[in-house]
C-alpha cells in the first residue's frame, strides 16, 4: 500500500477483507493495527503473525493515519461500531480494503508494476456476482488474463499482479462503495436497484448514493448502466452529459433502446447491440444454459457491453456466453429426476431476486423463507403466477407464510420442505429454492442453506 510507509494504521475486523488489508499494510512498509470484536479471531489473527492491539480502549487510535474498516461492521447505521464512533470523534480518516487497492494496487507486488491492469467494477442490487464472473469468464475464454475478486469472495488486496493486458474484475457492494476514499475504475458496471441492505445506509436514498459513489468519485472512462429503474436511467443522464458519445452504455431488458450513444438491450432473448442509431451485433441468449430468465439476461447485455469497452468483438463475446457455467447458488440446476427440475437459488435473498427467480421457470414448487428484510414482501406480489404452492421454511414461517398470495405449507426446516416439495411434484414442474429472505435465522449464511437443499435433494433422490 502506497502512502503510509512507517505509518500506524488500525484495522478494524479480520476477517477476509481486514486480514489482506493487513497484509497489503505490511508489505507497503506501515505497521498494522489490528482488532477484531470476537476474540476467536483475534487468536487466528495473532497466530497468522498479527498482533492486535484493543482498539476499543481510550486513546488506542490517538497517532494512527486511518482506520480501515471491514465490510460486515456498521459504520453509520443502524449505529457505528463503537471503534468507529471513536475514529469518527478523534477525526481519523476511515477507509477499506478497495480504498487501499484503488489508492496504490496495493497488494505486494504491484508497486513494482509497468504496466498497470486495468479495472472493470461491478454494482447493483441484484446480479452483481453473475455479471463479474460473466465478465471474468469472457475475458479468460478470449484469452485475455483476468482476475476476479471483491464481494464475490475473495479480497481485493488478495490477488497478485497479472501481465500485459491484464484486467482485475470486481464485485463491489454497497457497504464497499460507500467507505473506500479512493473509487476510480476505468469501466464501471451497475446492473439495476432494488431494496436490500437498508439497515445499514438509513433508507433508499442512502443506498443509492453510495452506490453511485463508483460513478462519481474518480469518474470512469466508461460506464454500464442499467436504466430500466429510474435511478439507473438517472445515473446514466448525469454522466452523459457533456461528455463524448460512447462514454455511457446504456443497457434495458424491458425496452428497444433508441437514441444516438451506445446501446445494448435484450428481447424476447435477443441480445442487441445498437451504437449511433446502428445495429452492432444481434445474439440469440434463450439457449444459453447458464443464464435462465430475463434477470439474467440483464446480466449477460451488462457483461456484453463491459467487454465491448475492452475491445472484444462481438463474435468472441458470443462464444463465450454460450459457455458459461454459471455460479453455484444462482439459478442452478442441480438435478433433474422423474421430470422434476430441482434449481438452487438460495443466493435470491431479497425479494426482487426471488420474484425474477419466479418469472424464470413454470410450474414451480417454491421453497422460501428466513430472515425477513426490511420493507416487507409485498414485492413479490404478481410475481407468484407460475408458482403450484410454496413450501415455507425458516424460524418465523407461519408469519412469512400469511404475506403470500399462494397457496403455502409451513415446514419450517429444509428437510421437511425438500420433503414435501417432492412428494407433491408433478412430471414438468420445478422445485425452486428462492428464499427471498436472508439465512441467518438458520444457517451461517447463504452458501450453507444452498447446499443443505442440494444435499437434502440428493439423499431423496438416492433413497
Ligand atoms: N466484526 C467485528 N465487529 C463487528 C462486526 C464484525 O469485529 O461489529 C468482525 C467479525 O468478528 C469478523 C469480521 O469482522 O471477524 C468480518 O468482517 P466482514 O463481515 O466484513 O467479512 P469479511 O470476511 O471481511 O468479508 C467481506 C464481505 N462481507 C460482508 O460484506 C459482510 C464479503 O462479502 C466479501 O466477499 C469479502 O469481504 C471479500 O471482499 C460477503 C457478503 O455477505 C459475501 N456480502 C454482502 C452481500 O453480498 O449481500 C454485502
Ligand atoms: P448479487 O451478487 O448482486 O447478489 P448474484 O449474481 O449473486 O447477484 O444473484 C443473486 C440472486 O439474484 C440470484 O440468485 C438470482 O435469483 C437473482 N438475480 C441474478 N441476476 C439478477 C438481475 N439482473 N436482476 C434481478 N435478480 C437477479
Amino acid at each position: 500500500v502506497r502512502g503510509y510507509r512507517g505509518r500506524r494504521v488500525a484495522v478494524l475486523g479480520l476477517g477476509r477483507s481486514g486480514l489482506a488489508s493487513a497484509r497489503a499494510l505490511r508489505a507497503g512498509g506501515a505497521e498494522p493495527v489490528c482488532w477484531d470484536d470476537n476474540p476467536a479471531t483475534r487468536a487466528e489473527a495473532e497466530a497468522e503473525g498479527y498482533a492486535c492491539s484493543d482498539l476499543t480502549r481510550h486513546g488506542a487510535l490517538e497517532d494512527v493515519a486511518a482506520l480501515i474498516v471491514s465490510p460486515g461492521i456498521p459504520h453509520l447505521y443502524p449505529a457505528p461500531n463503537p471503534v468507529v464512533a471513536a475514529a469518527l470523534e478523534a477525526g481519523v480518516p476511515l477507509d477499506n480494503d478497495i480504498g487501499l487497492f484503488f489508492r496504490s494496487f496495493a497488494a505486494p507486488g504491484w508497486d513494482e508494476l509497468d504496466v498497470v491492469p486495468r479495472v472493470v467494477a461491478v454494482t447493483g442490487s441484484n446480479g452483481k456476482s453473475t455479471t463479474a464472473a460473466l465478465i471474468h469468464h469472457i475475458l479468460t475464454e478470449a484469452g485475455r488474463p483476468a482476475q476476479l475478486a471483491g464481494n464475490i469472495g475473495r479480497g481485493v488486496l488478495d490477488i497478485s499482479p497479472g501481465g500485459e493486458g491484464s484486467v482485475v474484475v470486481l464485485e463491489l457492494s454497497s457497504y464497499q462503495t460507500e467507505l473506500a476514499r479512493a473509487l476510480t475504475p476505468d469501466v464501471a458496471v451497475f446492473t439495476n436497484l432494488s431494496p436490500d441492505h437498508l439497515d445499514r445506509h438509513g433508507g433508499m436514498g442512502g443506498y443509492f448514493a453510495a452506490k453511485r459513489r463508483l460513478f462519481t468519485e474518480g469518474g470512469p472512462d466508461r460506464a454500464v448502466i442499467g436504466v430500466d429503474e429510474s435511478e439507473g436511467a438517472f445515473l446514466a443522464n448525469q454522466l452523459a452529459e457533456g461528455a463524448a458519445d460512447d462514454r455511457v452504455l446504456r443497457v434495458s431488458v424491458t425496452r428497444k433502446l433508441t437514441g444516438p450513444g451506445w446501446q445494448v438491450y435484450a428481447r424476447k432473448g435477443f441480445l442487441s447491440e445498437v451504437r449511433k442509431g446502428r445495429q452492432a451485433a444481434a445474439i440469440d441468449l434463450r439457449a444459453i444454459k447458464g443464464l435462465p430468465g430475463v434477470h439474467n439476461h440483464q446480466n449477460a447485455c451488462a457483461a456484453y457491453a463491459a467487454c465491448r469497452t475492452l475491445g472484444l468483438a462481438p463474435r468472441v463475446i458470443e462464444a463465450a456466453l454460450a459457455s458459461y457455467p454459471g455460479l453455484p447458488h444462482r439459478s442452478q440446476i442441480v438435478a433433474e429426476a422423474g421430470g422434476v427440475t430441482y434449481v438452487n437459488d438460495s443466493k435470491a435473498t431479497n425479494v426482487d431476486s426471488a420474484a425474477k427467480a419466479l418469472r424464470a421457470f413454470g410450474s414451480i414448487r417454491w421453497i422460501c423463507g428466513g430472515l425477513e428484510k426490511e420493507g416487507g414482501l409485498a414485492g413479490l406480489r404478481g410475481a407468484t403466477e407460475a408458482v403450484a404452492k410454496a413450501y415455507v421454511i425458516g424460524r418465523e414461517a407461519a408469519g412469512f407464510a400469511l404475506q403470500l398470495d399462494v397457496e403455502a405449507e409451513i415446514c419450517t426446516t429444509m428437510a421437511q420442505a425438500v420433503a414435501r416439495a417432492m412428494a407433491e411434484a408433478q412430471p414438468g414442474d420445478t422445485v425452486l429454492l428462492a428464499p427471498a429472505a436472508a439465512s441467518f435465522d438458520q444457517y451461517d449464511n447463504f452458501e450453507r442453506r444452498g447446499e443443505d437443499f442440494v444435499a437434502e435433494v440428493q439423499r431423496r433422490l438416492a433413497g
